[in-house]
């Protein structure tokens, strides 16, 4: 079976055969047995009692009361993708991997997105991490990088995960607050453990907003190791870059998503995929060669530091696209099991002590979730590399094992399966001593450095979301205590960013600290530096009444959807609408079932009557302001500029030879006929958001 890209898929081939389709289908009991009626019980007599006989409605309800597994403990709520990974450049001096060292392969993938801390049914866009986590099918075997999409994590050891993990989780006594880490535990566990700091950084910046799924980084976090075929080792960080660069929402409009569309970020990618506008990310990798282990500042270990991009550059090396929606969301993206441990030859560990303790946690913990250790039978986890060894029996065993020995060694089936032979995972051969302790290295011990270097690499923009985002955070916390331990950490970070939160927490601004910010920053670290080159996917919002422009509808909306963007004509009702000219303009969707946090761009298209309508409609003018103070894209026609008049956002320009387009921070407007108008807008959106627009003096 291929892919949408023409090749051979394996996987895809593999499930085909799991497929169960309901067409040309006769409704039976799980033994087959075709059923006459499954609306009523068996009874005697109409209103007579039931009778224990009825299997059909006894299987029925058992398999209902049976039809639930536990949610992940961290990361239930997620959206699963398949795709494909495809190698440019051959790591081969650096990887026996072979999917890493042949570039004629494609392989096949399944990729889940996650937040961290919500349960199953919590909304897409709260402030949290988000998993990354791709299960790569090779021919050599299954490949997990369960990654971030952040590059460090809020602890360095494993055994602090539990503790972490119930502070940020809802607290005990009432299970409150849902999805979100602004309350006290949280935060007085990070006033107590500094190693959090770096991490917290990014938390509280826009990273933890992503626009969507398909605009966020990834990465491995930890430092692993690749080694060649003369056995050599060479330290690795793994890295996703979208495409379509990195960018996020604005704070105030993801509370308001989770409200209007808690499904945002997983419909966003559903669409895309089922759209053809397949996402695309490329893979990165930065190698250290084991001579430069101590070469850093800071421990190569240490899951609380980066390697800044420009010491050691990502070196882009595949593509990784995602082309393929799942057929059923229980079966693949909830039964999906990602494992640490799942590593093909040519790719190691280190001695992270966070990544050793996940060694222990993902199988243990998918032994629970999944009913037993046969889970990797289950189809989405079911390599595409042959799987013979002797494990056997166990619940839900799917496979049928022939022959008399499950023991090696054996004689009687020949010493099959044989152990070894090419292509065997063989362990790096590190050479370890030293005294069996409980302590934390020395080399461990610096915990602010790289929050202040986050801090320095940020635009003004991006500390003005920080500040903003620590003292919504603290502002939950009800203890001063808590509040006053986090400015007092945020001190060593830097001195204004502590200040500036403490005056937002009524806590007393600390004294300036021994050591000054050490002044160096990392560009790579800031989304004011993200790829804008695309409008692939974003969502442009037409407000339209009777009367509207329709000429202005159809050629702005066919430059824009030329160019990957979705165009929606909203109006009041559903329905379609008289245009000035006679004509007419379907709606796309009627004004009260959206929002414009929905959007990426707003277009006001001209049409006197339409534009006046829309000035009397309260929610349409709402719309314009709202979409402005997130800092979209605004465009507006002839008379539709006037709805920007009326939605208070000034300081809108009109050429004043009564032609032209100007573009103001976004906002684009154009009276007369104007050729460039849907150039100029596109790359109004292409731009993502205008943060630095002056937007105080726009009620919404
Ligand atoms: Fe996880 N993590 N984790 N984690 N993690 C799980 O595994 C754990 C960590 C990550 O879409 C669990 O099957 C420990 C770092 C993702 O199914 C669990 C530690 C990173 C996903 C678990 C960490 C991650 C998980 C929950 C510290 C980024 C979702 C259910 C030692 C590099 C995968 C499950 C999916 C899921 C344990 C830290 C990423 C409990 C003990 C660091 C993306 O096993």
């Amino acid at each position: 079976m291929a892919n949408p890209a023409g090749r051979e898929d394996p996987k895809q081939e593999q499930l085909r055969r799991r497929r169960v389709s309901p067409e040309d289908a006769r409704l039976t009991t799980d033994q087959g047995i075709r059923v006459d009626d499954t609306d009523n019980s068996l009874t005697v007599g109409e209103r007579g009692p039931t009778l224990i006989e009825d299997f059909h409605l006894r299987e029925k309800i058992t398999h209902f009361d049976h039809e639930r597994i536990p949610e992940r403990v961290v990361h239930a709520r997620g959206s699963g993708a398949y795709g494909h990974f495809q190698l440019h450049e051959s790591l081969a001096d650096y990887t026996t991997a072979e999917f890493l060292r042949d570039t004629s392969l494609s392989t096949p993938v399944f990729v889940r997105f996650s937040t961290v801390a919500g349960s199953r049914g919590s909304a897409d866009t709260v402030r949290d991490v988000r998993g990354f986590a791709t299960k790569f099918y090779t021919r050599q075997g299954n490949f997990d990088l369960v990654g971030n999409n952040m590059p460090v994590f809020f602890i360095q050891d494993g055994i602090k995960f539990p503790d972490f993990v119930h502070a940020v989780k809802p607290e005990p006594p009432n299970e409150m607050p849902q999805a979100s880490s602004a309350h006290d535990t949280l935060w007085d566990f990070v006033q107590l453990q500094p190693e959090t700091m770096h991490m917290m950084m990014w938390l509280m910046s826009d990273r933890a907003l992503p626009r969507s799924y398909t605009m966020m980084e990834g990465f491995g976090v930890h430092t692993f190791r690749l080694v060649n075929a003369e056995g050599r080792p060479t330290f690795v960080k793994f890295h996703w870059k979208p495409k379509l660069g990195t960018h996020s929402l604005a704070w105030d409009e993801t509370q308001k998503i989770a409200g209007k569309d808690p499904d945002f970020n997983r419909r966003d990618l559903w669409d895309r995929i089922a759209a053809g506008d397949f996402p695309e990310y490329e893979f990165g990798v930065q190698l250290v060669p084991v001579e430069d282990e101590h070469r850093f500042g800071f421990d190569l270990l240490d899951p609380t530091k980066i390697i800044p991009e420009e010491e050691v550059p990502v070196r882009p090396v595949g593509t990784l696209t995602l082309d393929r929606n799942p057929d059923n969301f229980f079966a693949e993206t909830e039964q999906v099991a990602f494992c640490i441990g799942n590593v093909v030859p040519g790719i190691d560990f280190t001695n992270d002590p966070l990544l050793q303790a996940r060694l222990f946690s993902y199988l243990d913990t998918q032994l629970i979730r999944l009913g037993g250790p046969n889970f990797p039978q289950i189809p989405v986890n079911r390599p595409v590399a042959d799987v013979r060894n002797h494990h056997r029996d166990g619940y839900h065993q799917m496979d049928i094992h022939q022959g008399q020995a499950s023991y090696h060694k054996n004689s009687l089936s020949g010493g099959c399966p044989v152990v070894g032979g090419e292509g065997s995972f063989t362990h790096y051969q590190e050479r370890v001593d030293g005294d069996v302790v409980r302590k934390r290295s020395e080399s461990f011990a610096d915990h602010y450095s790289q929050a202040t270097l986050f801090w320095n690499s940020m635009a003004d923009w991006e500390r003005e979301h920080i500040v903003g985002a620590f003292r919504f955070e603290l502002g939950k916390c009800e203890r001063k205590h808590v509040r006053e331990g986090v400015v007092e950490q945020l001190n060593h970070v830097d001195h204004d960013l502590a200040v500036a939160v403490a005056e937002g927490v009524g806590v007393e601004p600390p004294q300036a600290p021994a050591g000054a910010n050490h002044g160096r920053g990392s560009p790579a670290l800031s989304q004011a530096h993200a790829r804008a080159d695309s409008v692939r996917g974003r969502k442009i919002a037409i407000l339209a009444a009777d009367g509207v422009d329709s000429a202005a509808v159809a050629a702005v909306g066919e430059a824009l959807t030329d160019a990957g963007a979705v165009c929606e004509v909203l109006a009041a009702k559903d329905g379609f609408l008289q245009a000035a000219n006679g004509g007419q303009v379907e709606v796309t969707r009627a004004m009260p079932t959206v929002a414009s946090v929905l959007y990426d761009a707003v277009l006001v298209p001209g049409g006197d009557q339409s534009v006046r309508t829309l000035s009397a409609d309260g929610d349409a003018v709402h719309f314009v302001a709202e979409a402005f103070v997130h800092c979209k894209a605004v465009g507006a026609l002839d008379a539709g500029i006037g709805l920007l008049d009326r939605a208070g956002i000034n300081g809108v320009q009109v050429a004043s030879d009564g032609g032209g387009t100007v573009s103001d921070s976004g906002v684009v407007t154009a009276t007369g006929p104007s050729g460039d108008f849907a150039a100029k807008l596109i790359d109004a959106v292409k731009e993502h958001r205008h943060w630095t627009r002056k937007k105080d003096h726009v009620p919404a």
